[in-house]
């Protein structure tokens, strides 16, 4: 039997003599100790929820103390403060100033106010001293008395109504008198009926808990995915249900050659310097001797003397350059792979799809960080046109709930023509950049073996924008990164992809 809370027994006691109290504020006032209202208000929930008694409550409105006012009761006044640090001889204005710190103008002008102090100018500056032998600090007490719930005269109360230290604040007291289930005790309610109880037959006297068929239960202990995974995850039902394989992106760790030479990005590219990339030491190098020879020596050639109607590089082209391994910069390398063995395995029309983790050497700001999860998607076929690929990204973004889509001429060194593409974020009522595409140029796939008349179609994005967007995520860093917070990943509702 749990004992009584003293409030609780307080409360008993008085309804048990008087059979009401009549008002909550006074009884807590009036007990000795005084009570904390509050309190008393949290006890006679409790004991109402148990039927022991019934409230009934009704608004006062009273003058409460601001936090300043608060912190003036218990030290004084601004210009009782002041007064108290003027010495008998008087002290610099600086000095004085410095010891009241952000309470030292409103003392100063109200001492000053009251006749309290005089300033004397001295050759070495303004001189405080004290006017008046002693003084009163009215305001105080005037506090304290409000505090107490004394009332005031209506002129006090304006003046510190003016001074931003009392306010109207209204409460509910209670008008309490004994519930159906009064008792001096608490009758423990039973929460469980035993095994016992009906053997024994108490459970006739016994007083159930009602069950509270609303309470939610515990959250059963259960993982839960970050939202960066919820999200992949309803790319990847996108992904598949528009009929794409998904691609395998298991290794990080990529050689030059298939994210960079295979797409026919120079080897002079900017992005190929360490600026942009995260080269590997160790190990440092993927010897070329790993890539068939005669599809190794295609892709040469095309990028010294061209070929297929381009024109190539016209610069030589160094197996050791191509050999070094690196974090790969873009899932455009696992493409690269899955298209020469497409085309080594006898070409037939294919859909791909990846959605992995990328790594750059950029500048980390409010949505961009070194490492993000890119989504590709790749169209093979006999024909496919630029206007096949705008269908496709329509098909793709209306399922994001992206339904009004722009295109914007870009440029990446592994398609012609590429595409910026823009859509209208009805969330955030603006057009935002998500994505780019482009027709893979015949210089990457001509050497792999796609046959001439097969054209591939891809486009690329990332995870973390449409991530931030729909979880409302400012910042990158909250997403990803050792400032995550644990609740981001606990709280974090479904994912609502264009839904
Ligand atoms: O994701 C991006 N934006 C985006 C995507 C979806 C979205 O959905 C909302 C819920 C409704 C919202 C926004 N972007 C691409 C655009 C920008 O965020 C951009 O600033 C950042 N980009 C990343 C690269 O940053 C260096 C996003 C990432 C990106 C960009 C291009 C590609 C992949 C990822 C590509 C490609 C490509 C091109 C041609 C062929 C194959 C691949």
């Amino acid at each position: 039997m749990p004992a009584a809370t003293d409030v609780e027994s307080q409360v008993l006691e008085a309804l048990n003599a008087h059979g009401e109290i009549a008002d909550t504020e006074a009884f807590s006032r009036s007990a000795s100790p005084a009570l904390d209202h509050q309190s008393v208000v949290g006890t006679l929930r409790s004991l109402e929820a148990a039927g022991m008694v019934s409230t009934e409550g009704t608004e006062r409105t009273r003058l409460g103390l601001s936090s300043e006012a608060q912190d003036y009761l218990s030290n004084g006044s601004p210009e009782s403060q002041l007064y108290n640090s003027v010495p008998e001889g008087g002290i610099c204005m600086a000095d004085l100033k410095a010891q009241l710190g952000s309470i030292a103008d409103i003392g100063f002008r109200q001492a000053m106010q009251q006749k309290w102090i005089v300033i004397e100018k001295t050759e070495t500056g303004q001189l405080v001293k004290r006017k008046v032998s002693e003084v009163q600090d009215k305001v105080a007490q005037q506090l304290q008395d409000v505090a107490d719930g004394k009332t005031l005269a209506e002129a006090e109360v304006k003046d510190l109504r003016k001074r931003k230290l009392v306010m109207q604040t209204t409460h509910t007291v209670y008008h309490v008198t004994k519930g159906p289930n009064f008792s001096m005790q608490r009758r423990k309610a039973e929460t469980d009926l035993t095994q016992e109880m009906l053997q024994r037959g108490t459970w006739r006297e016994a007083e159930f808990k009602p069950y509270n068929f609303n309470a939610l239960g515990v959250a059963p202990p259960s993982g839960h995915l970050h939202p960066l995974l919820k999200v992949r995850a309803a790319f990847r039902k996108i992904f598949t249900q528009m009929g794409f394989e998904e691609m395998p992106t298991n290794s990080f760790v990529e050689s030059s050659f298939w994210n960079f030479d295979a797409l026919f990005q120079p080897q002079q590219h900017p992005a190929r310097d360490a600026h942009d990339t995260f080269f590997v030491t160790h190990p440092a190098t993927t010897p070329l001797s790993t890539v068939p020879e005669d599809y190794r020596k295609r892709v040469q050639s095309i990028h010294e003397r061209g070929g297929f109607g381009s024109k190539g590089y016209g610069s030589p082209w160094r197996e050791g350059e191509a050999e070094k391994n690196l974090l790969r910069t873009h899932t455009t390398a696992v493409s690269s792979r899955m298209l020469y063995r497409l085309a080594q395995q006898g070409f037939k029309p294919a859909k791909y799809f990846s959605i992995d983790r990328v790594f750059r050497n950029e500048a980390i700001d409010r949505t961009h960080l070194a490492e993000f999860f890119q989504l590709e998607g790749v169209v093979c076929d006999y024909g496919l046109t630029l206007g096949h690929l705008i269908g496709v990204l329509s098909q793709f973004f209306e399922r994001l709930g992206l339904s009004e889509l722009r295109f914007k001429p870009a440029y990446n060194p592994y398609t012609e023509p590429s595409m910026e593409i823009f859509a209208y974020s009805k969330e955030l009522k603006k057009w935002i950049e998500v994505g780019n595409s482009g027709m893979f140029r015949p210089e990457m796939l001509r050497p792999m073996g796609i046959p001439p008349g097969v054209n591939v179609i891809a486009w690329g994005l990332g995870l973390e924008r449409p991530t931030m967007i729909l979880y409302g995520i400012n910042n990158i860093r909250e997403l990803s990164g050792h400032k995550v917070s644990l609740n981001i990943v606990r709280q974090n509702p479904i994912c609502r992809l264009g839904l």
